[in-house]
């Protein structure tokens, strides 16, 4: 018998997870009250579980499959092929196991990946590394897909600024709004025979704004904690999952918390992610916004620039904002993500939930 996972997910939550519906945002007349209920109803979702589920997100379903069955056929390849496409060291762009920082490097990762920056993606460089005999459907595929993302996360960040209480003023944002870079990271985890110890990926926070995934229509394997508990998102192939990330929560001053969440393998089949990540402007000093500092709330992160961080000066390995923690909160608190599961308060990482953060 198959040993059990340990921390099941919370399947009588997942139906739970909040899914919004941008249907009313395509219309060429946007009627201004179904958007503002939009913008509340975004908010409530980062509030209340850092990661929601979009619908009607405006990227056309055929974009989306067309990407991934590119995707799928990089990871059919033999395995010597798919290494001409090595990501190399300075770039965002090829293929890899996917650098994770820290001691969750192990053996029980069973999950690659093949990552394409935005906006230069390299897309078609990587296919006649792949296809030395042609290919041009893959970079025309994932180029479209990388840029649709692209659009969205904008569009999406000027919804969650917009829904911030208290209402803050675009100035601090506007960097946030038009300078993101990004990037595509596919993951594919292949079958596992021993799902119970296998991990696709470790628990992690992204180190961006947001993240947007989409995971296909039939394999579930991403977990999120909600209230101490992994809570498994259910894959509709319709849906993206939106997942707010650490820079969202140094802007906010900790109004929006990042989403600790993980991959896990499938016993039965293969899983295909597709993995948008917007990242802030590169030169900008990240810090929190005026609204959300006060003399009651001062700045629980000090000051830091995109390429500071990447130099590692800040980057902790179980609590990536740690490195950056204020005085003030430092003497709050030692660890943002542990929380009272009902099981007992211990820290995430001491229940075996440990946090890393992925880079490149
Ligand atoms: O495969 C997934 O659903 C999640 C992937 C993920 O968390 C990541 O690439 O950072």
């Amino acid at each position: 018998m198959e040993a059990k996972r340990l921390y099941q997910p919370q399947q009588n939550l997942s139906d739970r997870i909040p899914v919004i519906d941008l249907a009313a945002l395509q219309d060429s007349h946007v009627d201004e009250s179904e958007r503002k209920r939009i913008i509340v109803d975004i908010a409530n979702a980062c509030k209340n579980w850092g990661a929601f589920q979009l619908v009607n997100h405006g990227i056309h379903q055929d974009v989306i499959e067309n990407a991934r069955e590119q995707a799928r056929q990089v990871f059919e390849l033999p395995s010597e092929t798919r290494w001409k496409a090595k990501r190399e060291q300075g770039s965002l762009s090829g293929y890899g196991n996917g650098p994770v920082i820290g001691d969750a490097v192990d053996d029980k990762i069973v999950s690659e990946a093949i990552t394409f920056g935005y906006p230069q993606s390299e897309a078609a460089v990587i296919a006649s590394k792949l296809w030395p005999n042609g290919n041009p459907g893959f970079g025309l595929s994932i180029d479209r897909y990388n840029a649709d993302s692209h659009k969205l996360a904008l569009t999406i960040m000027r919804l969650i600024v917009e829904g911030l209480q208290p209402r803050a003023s675009l100035a601090h944002f506007q960097p946030y709004l038009t300078e993101q870079f990004g990037l595509l990271r596919i993951n594919h985890y292949p079958v596992s025979n021993h799902p119970a110890r296998d991990i696709g990926l470790p628990p992690h926070i992204d180190d961006t704004l947001l993240t947007i995934v989409h995971q296909g229509s039939d394999v579930e394997g991403l977990e999120l904690i909600k209230d101490g508990e992994w809570v498994s998102v259910p894959p509709r192939r319709d849906a993206l999952i939106v997942i707010v990330a650490a820079v969202c929560q140094v802007i906010t001053n900790d109004t929006y918390k990042a989403c600790l969440h993980r991959a896990v393998p499938n016993r039965n089949k293969t899983r295909l992610s597709m993995v948008y990540s917007a990242y802030p402007p590169v030169k900008i000093t990240i810090t929190a916004a005026p609204e959300f500092v006060s003399h009651t709330h001062p700045p629980l992160y000090k000051p830091f620039t995109w390429s500071e961080y990447l130099r590692g000066k800040v980057r902790h390995i179980l609590h990536p904002l740690d490195g950056l923690q204020s005085e003030k909160k430092d003497a709050d608190t030692q660890n943002p993500y542990a929380k009272s599961s009902g099981k007992g308060s211990e820290p995430l990482q001491d229940r075996g939930m440990r946090s890393e953060i992925r880079s490149y």
